[in-house]
């Protein structure tokens, strides 16, 4: 017999859960154009115009909006994209992540 053949075989079950997934927020604030917000949604979450304008209407009326939910590396970097986005073309506009509950 092998040595492959040899290992006990465990007994208890091995953990299934899935991964916690993260939300991607957007944060409202007085100087990004609503139109560039818009773009960036587009390009970065392959929104529709009409999805974009939505999440970017929310987040103007309510200080946030939760844009999408995504496992944690790519919830990060979506964030940091469209963060990277609105700094390149001088705007502050900024985008988090939080865990979902
Ligand atoms: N409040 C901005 C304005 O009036 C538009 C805006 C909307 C900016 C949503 C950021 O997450 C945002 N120009």
């Amino acid at each position: 017999m092998s040595d492959l053949d040899t290992k006990p075989r465990s007994k208890t079950r091995p953990k299934t859960e899935r991964p916690r997934m993260h939300k991607v927020i957007l944060l409202n604030d007085d100087f990004t154009p609503r139109e560039f917000v818009v773009m960036v949604l587009q390009a970065v979450f392959k929104m529709s115009e009409d999805q974009a304008y939505r999440v970017m209407l929310t987040a103007h009326q309510r200080g946030a909006g939760v844009v999408a939910v995504y496992t944690k590396d790519v919830a990060e970097s979506k964030a940091t994209e469209a963060t990277d986005l609105g700094q390149r073309a001088g705007h502050p506009l900024m985008f988090t992540t939080e865990p979902e509950e």
